[in-house]
């Protein structure tokens, strides 16, 4: 018996340590020199919380490279605070990737909004995972950190990044920070979206040539007038000068995975605050007051889930989806609230221990596809997220098999983009960043013992 445990136990370090190489060449081939590419084919950029989950992978394989991962994000920063979502690589060519800089033209459209001269990047955000990786990166090797400078060189930058949050996007008044792309809140082609998604007129289809569909069958990816939509809601934040305060923002959405993303990087920045000697005080004080604005707009009790706020008519969108599982990320959420949110998940909705990982989109949903981008498959990252999550709340079981299963659908697929919720099957491209990143990340625990 204890030989063929033994065995057991040799099979599995064996093939994790197969895995952590693998996971490693993937992080290894996608590095620019200053940053990390997603995937070489379909997304030949840096893209921002991207390269927050790539600096927690990247921190067991180079502290110093986690660094510099978040610090070249960084150097692309807007003067108004903004991060961008894509941060272009100008040797890469314009047809590679669309919307490309010459769509954007960050550096003569977004100049009063304060963008650099160079690089080029978008002009809309993603979620504010980068305080968070920030500060995890800082604890792989706080005396390296120290020597480089880090925390006090990204402390500026990352303050500064929230402050944008709270005076330029908290739209519906009442302290959350809201979405004004679907692409902002990372889930892009998420059914959450179709409502808002569909007062915007679509961009007449001949006035752009979409790049994705050359690397991905159309069936995984969102539909020409989806397509359509988001390149009339970019357009006309450019022409606004991606000014918020001009731009009248047709979509506007209050989204629960961005805001309990941002309350977890607002604690991390205390911590920063407090590593480099300055008060951490108004970063908690700002966590605190977000929580409490994240319970009371986008708690759905009905459904026990959170759900987002539609703000052009100040309604909660009836819409399940795994945004409203992340705030189990938050510290100190109500008890019932977690009891609730944690059934939710085991439920009908999201079948956790059952599917592979967590869907995108509830499973009983009349949008439901195991193929569509972010409209079923299940994602790495938000399976990471919900991981912590589950640990944070005490889940520690349930947490430990949301961990194994990642691994496996991580190895089966070849570090997949994403995956079928039903059958595990891989989707998207492969040699995915975020996923070999990860996994570095959930193998480095394994072997902690945690
Ligand atoms: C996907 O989004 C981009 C646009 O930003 C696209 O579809 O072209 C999303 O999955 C997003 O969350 C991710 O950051 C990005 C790059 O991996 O790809």
């Amino acid at each position: 018996m204890t030989a063929v445990l033994e065995a057991g136990r040799q099979d599995t370090s064996c093939d994790h340590r197969r895995l952590r190489a693998a996971a490693i060449r993937v992080l290894l081939d996608n590095w620019t020199g200053t940053g990390t590419v997603p995937s070489q084919s379909l997304y030949p950029h840096q893209w921002s919380w991207d390269s927050a989950f790539i600096a927690i992978g990247l921190r067991h394989l180079s502290p110093r490279r986690a660094q510099q991962e978040l610090e070249s994000l960084l150097s692309a920063q807007w003067r108004d605070g903004r991060i961008p979502h894509i941060v272009f690589n100008p040797a890469v060519p314009p047809q590679a990737y669309f919307p490309s800089p010459d769509f954007w033209r960050s550096s003569t459209a977004g100049r009063g909004s304060g963008a650099p001269a160079a690089p080029e990047t978008s002009g809309i955000v993603q979620p504010p995972v980068h305080a968070l990786a920030a500060w995890l990166a800082h604890l792989a090797d706080p005396h390296e950190s120290e020597r480089r400078g880090f925390l006090r060189r990204v402390h500026r930058k990352l303050d500064a990044w929230h402050r944008y949050l709270a005076a330029h996007r908290d739209l519906g008044g009442h302290g959350l920070a809201a979405i004004v792309h679907p692409w902002e809140p990372g889930l892009d082609n998420s059914p959450c979206w179709d409502v808002p998604l569909h007062r915007v007129s679509p961009a007449p289809g001949g006035s752009f040539r979409r790049a994705d569909l050359k690397h991905s069958a159309a069936a995984d990816r969102p539909t020409d007038l989806d397509y359509a939509r988001y390149v009339e809601l970019a357009r006309t934040y450019r022409d606004h000068g991606y000014d918020d305060a001009r731009t009248a923002h047709v979509f506007r959405v209050e989204d629960p995975g961005f805001n309990a993303l941002l309350i977890a990087s607002e604690y991390a920045l205390a911590d920063i605050a407090e590593a480099v000697g300055a008060d951490p005080g108004p970063g908690r004080a700002r966590a605190e007051r977000l929580t409490r604005a994240l319970l009371d707009r986008l708690w759905d009790k009905e459904r026990s889930v959170f759900a987002a706020r539609d703000l052009h008519d100040d309604r909660l969108l009836p819409v399940i989806a795994v945004n409203g599982l992340l705030p189990l990320v938050v510290p100190g959420l109500p008890a019932p609230v977690v009891t609730a949110l944690t059934a939710t998940a085991t439920g009908e909705h999201f079948g956790l221990g059952t599917s592979h990982m967590v869907p995108s989109y509830d499973l009983e949903g009349p949008e439901f596809d195991a193929k569509r981008y972010w409209r079923g498959p299940s994602w790495f990252n938000t399976a990471w997220l919900i991981h912590h999550g589950l640990r944070a709340v005490g889940a520690t079981e349930r947490a430990a098999r949301l961990l194994d299963g990642f691994l496996d659908d991580a190895r089966a697929t070849g570090f997949a983009e994403y995956v079928d919720p039903h059958s595990g099957a891989g989707r998207g491209i492969r040699n995915f960043s975020w996923t070999a990143a990860l996994t570095l990340d959930l193998l480095a625990d394994r072997e902690a013992g945690r």
